[in-house]
């Protein structure tokens, strides 16, 4: 009997060290100690080769190895089906956390709104570099050495050098569309410029252009004024009017600047049109021979029309916002109010 004993103290000792971490080593252990054929009932196989005085303590000694081993199996099996049932508390069913959704800026909108109609007409879309050298910025655009978009004060010219600045126009894209030598041409440029401006409600020292740009031969003013016609109508819709107005740029002759009845009061006037009934929207005209051949392409065989819009003022305009400032200090406030679809 003292060898039966031992070998028990030295089951509670493997129980005690025993580590169930699931159903399966649980089963496990359950087969081994508890089974049909396990240690428990093999040690009680051994009650008949004990002898008679002693049947009674050896019978304690097992039947209190046996609680242990039961109450240690219910321990394990209570913890295991605690993880499970909280595993399975889960409800699937229920909907997600709602992901926070930006909105997309004005700006954008608009942008995509104006090109989008372009594309329609058969326009693609261009972009360039917005650090940008004088000769794509300034000279092959046929602006002359002492222009005062020149100037310090209105450019910024960066520290390597007076040959380098920010763009401040996007016609430096168009100027690139030129130099490939492929024509026609009909593209459409967006994209930011700069120019060294005080800050203020009217002014800042960037914004944003789509400016366009079509050669091809035999292309004229009339085809420039129904394109830009479209585009108003479609942009504003269709009981807008236009009217062109007699203007000067050095990189078009003749040139033009378009306005469209004011959107706000209809004409009659108000204070976004100065009580004019009409508002500014954008710059064009005929293409300047000069920048045809500055980029090596036959003026006396192509002939075509440009223009240049700023997307803050159309957008200024269409959502009757009256500070340029708004557009770049990021309030959500006003950034929420604009639409995340397009
Ligand atoms: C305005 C006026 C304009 C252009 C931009 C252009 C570009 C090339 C050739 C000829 Cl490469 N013209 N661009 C022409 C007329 C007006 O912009 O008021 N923009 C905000």
């Amino acid at each position: 009997m003292e060898s039966i004993v031992q070998q028990i103290a030295a089951y509670r000792q493997e129980i005690s060290e025993y580590q169930v971490d699931g159903a399966a080593s649980l089963e496990a252990y359950r087969i081994k100690f508890l089974g049909t054929k396990g240690i428990v009932k093999g040690l009680f196989g051994e009650m008949k080769s004990v002898p008679n005085e002693q049947k009674k303590d050896f019978g304690a000694i097992l039947n209190e190895f046996k609680t242990f081993a039961e109450s240690k199996y219910e321990e394990w099996k209570a913890a295991i089906s605690a993880t499970e049932e909280k595993g399975s508390s889960i409800d699937l069913t229920l909907p997600g956390d709602p992901m926070p959704l930006g909105s997309r800026h004005p700006i954008s909108l608009v942008r995509n709104e104006i090109v989008s109609i372009f594309r329609r007409l058969g326009f693609s879309v261009a972009e360039g570099p917005e650090i940008e050298d004088d000769w794509h910025n300034f000279t092959a655009l046929n602006l002359p050495e002492n222009h005062p978009a020149r100037d310090m004060q209105d450019t910024f010219y960066l520290n390597q050098g007076p040959d380098w600045l920010l763009r401040t126009h996007t016609s430096n894209v168009q100027v690139r569309e030129m130099e490939k030598g492929k024509l026609p041409i009909r593209v459409v440029c967006p994209g930011r410029v700069y120019r060294n401006e005080t800050i203020s409600a009217r002014a800042h020292c960037f914004f944003h252009q789509v400016e366009g740009l079509y050669i091809d031969e035999h292309v004229s003013f009339a085809d420039l004024k129904q394109t830009l016609y479209f585009f108003v109508q479609e942009m504003f819709g269709k009981d807008v009017k236009v009217r062109f107005r007699p203007s000067y740029f050095p990189f078009t002759e003749p040139s033009a600047e378009m306005d469209i009845s004011c959107l706000l009061c209809n004409g009659d006037g108000c204070n976004v049109c100065k009580h004019t009934g009409w508002v500014e929207i954008l710059g064009c005209g005929m293409v300047h021979p000069q920048l045809l051949e500055n980029s090596g392409i036959d003026s006396n065989k192509y002939t075509g029309f440009a223009f240049g819009m700023g997307i803050e003022r159309i957008t200024m305009l269409k959502y009757q916002i009256n500070d340029l400032r708004l557009f770049s200090e990021n309030d959500v406030r006003f950034l929420r109010q604009f639409n995340a679809a397009l």
